[in-house]
């Protein structure tokens, strides 16, 4: 059985599902919105674009658990764990190490409840393209990741988590994940060189991340958990236009999506997906473009955001899902 459902809804009609036993997470957008102490909530303080307020909805199949442990607040619904962890900042030159603190937190959290393959981490942190004493902060932060994984996974390659790392206005460090009790299948994309194999020019330590995580909740049920994907093909980033760079990140996905078809025995399609542009634009042509290759009936959220390379301006992320009819 598909362990959650995840959709876009108004953010004026949030307050119904939390009255929800089976919400697994609430995710608010915005800089106004307000912190939550609920551990199904989460926000990201990124601005929408186009004037809409949408939040995002992930329902569970079951009653979901919710609870705290140092500092990680969880909601467990039975298969599939949501955690969230905020760390304050207190030096911007010492995003490293406090990243791999979060993230050996993190782990040591989804183990204390028996989940042991992390399927999806989101990483929000402000400045990310900021340099201190000479490094990038999207660079510091892969070293912490990197460190933290190289002491959790028995292999480096075979069992990253999909993610996305994206600049936030707000300040800390701020991770989300899904984990679950099984492992995924890593799935990467052909037309990329894999983010943890990206040559040293690219930062100290490469990106510990895969494209996508497949995964089966059951004979003919799948999730496919697709990572931020942006217009880089082999390991460089092309074309200087936010919507050339939307086709090229387009054609990554369809050829995420094509990888894993190979692997589902049910067909996979698009459930939601999550746009982050660098610049403040009218989305409407960006809409009309994913339309053309996805299909309206995708839906789909903007947000104002920073990227992790300078020249990427556009990235999208997302989740696919596939049922026996
Ligand atoms: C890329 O393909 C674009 O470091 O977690 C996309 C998704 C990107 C996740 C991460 C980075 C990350 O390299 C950047």
């Amino acid at each position: 059985m598909i362990p959650f459902t995840a959709f876009y809804c108004d953010d004026a009609q949030t307050s119904q599902w939390l009255d929800h036993e089976c919400l697994l997470a609430l995710i608010r957008f915005g800089e106004r919105t307000p912190a939550a102490t609920d551990p199904r909530v989460n926000r990201i303080a990124l601005p929408e674009l186009g004037g809409t307020a949408t939040a995002e909805v992930w329902l569970g199949a079951r009653p979901v658990q919710t609870g705290i442990v140092d500092g990680v607040r969880y909601a467990d619904g039975g298969e599939i764990l949501f955690l969230q962890l905020t760390m304050d900042e207190e030096a911007p030159a010492a995003l490293s190490p406090l990243t791999a603190t979060a993230y050996r937190r993190l782990f040591a959290a989804a183990r204390a409840r028996d989940y042991r393959y992390f399927l999806r981490i989101w990483n929000y942190f402000p400045d990310i393209n900021r340099e201190y004493d000479g490094l990038e902060r999207y660079r510091a932060f892969c070293v912490g990741r990197h460190s933290a994984f190289l002491a959790e996974l028995a292999d480096l390659e075979t069992r990253l988590p999909a993610a996305s790392a994206v600049g936030a206005r707000g300040p800390g460090l701020r991770l989300c994940a899904l984990a679950g009790r099984e492992a995924g299948i890593q799935i990467e994309n052909p037309r990329q060189v894999s983010a943890f194999r990206y040559p040293r020019r690219y930062g100290p330590q490469s990106p510990s991340f895969s494209r996508a995580v497949l995964r089966s909740w059951g004979e003919r049920d799948f999730q496919l958990y697709i990572s931020g994907t942006a217009s880089v093909v082999g390991h460089a980033s092309q074309h200087p236009e936010p919507m050339t760079q939307l086709d090229e990140t387009l054609a990554n996905l369809e050829a995420v999506l094509d990888q894993a078809r190979q692997r589902a025995r049910v067909p996979l399609e698009l459930a939601l997906l999550r746009v982050y542009s660098r610049l403040d634009l009218d989305p409407a042509p960006l809409r009309q473009r994913i339309a053309r290759t996805f299909g309206a009936h995708v839906p789909l959220l903007f947000l104002h955001a920073d990227i992790c390379r300078r020249e990427l301006l556009v990235e999208i992320e997302g989740l696919a899902v596939g049922a026996a009819l």
